[in-house]
C-alpha cells in the first residue's frame, strides 16, 4: 500500500534556518524575563500612623510599625489612623528638618520614589488618608514625622537576594499590639502638680518612649481638670507638661491664627502669659503652637498662663491639640 507522505510547506518567507533565528529571539528574551522577574516583582507593604482612643484624649504619636525590612524596588502605603495630624517624610542625609508647614521644600506626588536622594514628605494628614512610597535602592532610612520630633522609625531596604525577617502579618500584629501598649500606658499618665499654683490645670501630658526601631511619644491631649470652680478674682493657671505637644489655651471661638497670642495676652515677670477675663464677650487666646517650642525637642517644653477672673461667670474653655 502507497502511503502518501505529506509535504510540509516552510511558512513563505521562513526556512528552517529562519525559523531556528526566529526562536532564539523569543527565547532571549523569555530567559531575561525570567532572570529579571524575582526583581521586578514589587511587594506592597502596609503600615499605620499613629493610634488613638475612642475618645482621641490619648494619641499615640507613633509609626506602627517603626521598623520594616522590605526588598528593593518594594512598595509601602502608609494609613493614617488618628486625628492628630502627622507627616510621613525621607529626608536626604544631612538634610535640615524642616518646618512642617513647608515640606521638602514643597509636598510629593503619591506614590514617591524614595532613595536617598531627593526628600520625600507628604503635607500634614489625618485619619483615613494614605500614602505610597516606592523604595528602588537598598539602603537603611529614617523615616520622620515633621510634626513631631520624637515620632520616627527605620524602613530596611535589602537587596532582592537577601531574605526578609518577617512577613506582614507579623508587622499586622506588631502595630496592633505596639498600639494598644501604648493607649494603655498614655491611659495611666498622671498630671504633676502645677507648681506654686493651687489652682492649677495640666494642659496635656506626654511622655516620649521608643524601640530598637525608632522614637514615639504618648500623649494625653485633655486638661487634667474638665471643670473648675473658683471664685471671682481668682486666677488659674495651666501648665503644659507635653514635651513636644503643645496646645492653645482659648477663651472663645477658635481663633484662624493658631499661632500668635490675641493681642490682650501680657507677658508675667516669670514669662507666663497673662489674660484677665472680664466678661463671656471676651476671646482670649494664648498660643502653645509656636516654632520656638516645636524646635525645643531635647530640653523638655514647659509653658504656664494664667488668666485672671474678676467677675462671676462660666466659661466655656477650649483645648486644641497643636
Ligand atoms: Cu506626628
Amino acid at each position: 500500500m502507497k502511503t502518501k507522505t505529506k509535504e510540509i510547506t516552510p511558512t513563505p518567507g521562513i526556512n528552517k534556518t529562519g525559523r531556528t533565528r526566529l526562536a532564539a529571539i523569543f527565547r532571549w528574551p523569555l530567559l531575561l524575563t525570567l532572570l529579571i522577574l524575582p526583581q521586578m516583582v514589587q511587594a506592597q507593604w502596609t503600615a499605620t500612623v499613629g493610634a488613638q482612643t475612642d475618645d482621641k484624649g490619648i494619641q499615640a504619636l507613633a509609626f506602627l510599625p517603626n521598623e520594616i525590612w522590605i526588598h528593593a524596588g518594594d512598595r509601602i502605603t502608609w494609613t493614617w489612623q488618628a486625628d492628630e495630624t502627622h507627616t510621613v517624610t525621607f529626608l536626604r542625609a544631612g538634610q535640615v528638618r524642616p518646618d512642617f508647614h513647608v515640606g521638602c521644600p514643597g509636598f510629593s506626588s503619591d506614590p514617591a520614589i524614595f532613595d536617598g536622594s531627593t526628600c520625600v514628605t507628604t503635607p500634614e494628614m489625618g485619619k483615613g488618608q494614605t500614602f505610597t512610597v516606592i523604595f528602588p535602592t537598598a539602603g537603611n532610612f529614617k523615616l520622620v514625622c515633621l510634626i513631631h520630633a520624637n515620632m520616627d522609625g527605620r524602613i530596611h531596604v535589602l537587596p532582592a537576594s537577601e531574605p526578609l525577617p518577617h512577613t506582614q502579618a507579623f508587622y499586622d500584629e506588631q502595630a496592633a499590639s505596639r498600639s494598644d501598649e501604648l493607649l494603655s500606658d498614655g491611659q495611666k499618665m498622671k498630671p504633676q502638680e502645677v507648681p506654686n499654683s493651687p489652682l492649677g490645670v495640666t494642659a496635656g501630658i506626654a511622655e516620649i518612649t521608643g524601640t530598637a526601631g525608632g522614637t514615639e511619644t504618648i500623649a494625653a491631649v485633655r486638661f487634667s481638670h474638665e471643670n473648675i470652680r473658683i471664685h471671682a478674682g481668682q486666677t488659674v493657671e495651666w501648665d503644659a507638661q507635653g514635651p513636644l505637644h503643645p496646645h492653645t489655651i482659648t477663651f472663645g471661638p477658635e481663633p484662624v491664627d493658631l499661632m500668635n497670642p490675641s493681642p490682650d495676652v501680657t507677658v508675667d515677670q516669670d514669662g507666663a502669659r497673662h489674660a484677665i477675663i472680664a466678661s463671656t464677650a471676651d476671646r482670649v487666646h494664648h498660643s502653645g503652637v509656636s516654632r520656638t517650642a516645636r524646635a525645643a525637642t531635647v530640653a523638655p517644653w514647659r509653658d504656664t498662663f494664667s488668666r485672671h477672673f474678676p467677675e462671676p461667670r462660666n466659661l466655656p474653655l477650649h483645648l486644641r491639640p497643636a
